[in-house]
């Protein structure tokens, strides 16, 4: 059992039984002259958090843990994109436009690709999701309970958006699950903080939160001692 301080209190769990959950770290999102910029958002932001993406990727790796990677993506068809989700809004760019990075969330479009320091390993499983959450239209609640996972550790992003619903259809189905705080980050910061609270409030009403070093504290403990 593993056991990292976290809000409102400890998050305790078996690593044969848990997975990291990367949300939608893609390029178009994060990478300067992508989607996310030319909605006038500033990607640095998000850019900032891939080191401490990177270096709880590569713990969990050498702890033994098996991760998932989400990317919002549609079909080149665009038949898994409800109407009101094309229509929302008044962009510039719409969901399978022509972007600076090819198709605007188009599977397989190089833009919806995720980025290439936190690029999947063989035996990880890549999402592809049409929604904001990632349970939704995935199958990936039936591919968790098939690998007995009951626990899940989630970055990426947005924290409000992808992140939030993602953890919060956990929370419906069952599963346990902690937001790492230096692993997340929203074109907002202000919603960053709020959803952050949010979670953990009224005795982790979603679940816990807690910054990467504890985590990645005790995954260095459990690597040495399985070693030594
Ligand atoms: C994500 C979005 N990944 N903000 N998408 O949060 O639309």
């Amino acid at each position: 059992m593993i056991r990292i301080d976290a809000k409102p209190y400890p998050f305790e769990f078996e690593l044969a039984h848990t997975a990291l959950v990367i949300i939608d770290m893609q390029r178009d999102f994060i990478e300067p002259g992508g989607f996310g910029e030319t909605l006038g958002n500033d990607v640095r932001l998000l850019e900032a958090i891939v080191p401490a993406c990177q270096a709880v990727l590569g713990a969990w790796r050498a702890a033994g843990g098996w991760a998932v990677h989400t990317r919002e993506a549609h079909r080149a068809d665009l038949s898994d994109c409800p109407p009101a989700k094309l229509r929302r809004g008044n962009p510039r760019l719409r969901i399978g436009d022509a972007g600076p990075m090819g198709r605007i969330l188009v599977t397989g479009e190089p833009g919806n690709q995720i980025i290439p320091a936190l690029a999947p390993v063989a035996g990880e499983l890549v999402l592809d999701k049409p929604g904001k959450g990632a349970f939704y239209a995935t199958g990936l609640q039936e591919t968790l309970d098939a690998r007995g996972i009951t626990h899940l550790l989630f970055m990426g992003v947005t924290t409000e958006v992808c992140v939030q619903t993602s953890m919060r259809e956990a929370n419906d189905r069952g599963y346990d699950s902690l937001l790492l705080e230096d692993c997340t980050e929203s074109y907002f910061p202000h919603y960053k903080a709020a959803t952050v609270e949010m979670i953990h409030a009224q005795g982790g009403i979603v679940g816990w939160t807690a910054p990467s070093p504890g985590l990645l504290a005790a995954l260095a403990a459990t690597h040495g001692a399985a070693r030594r």
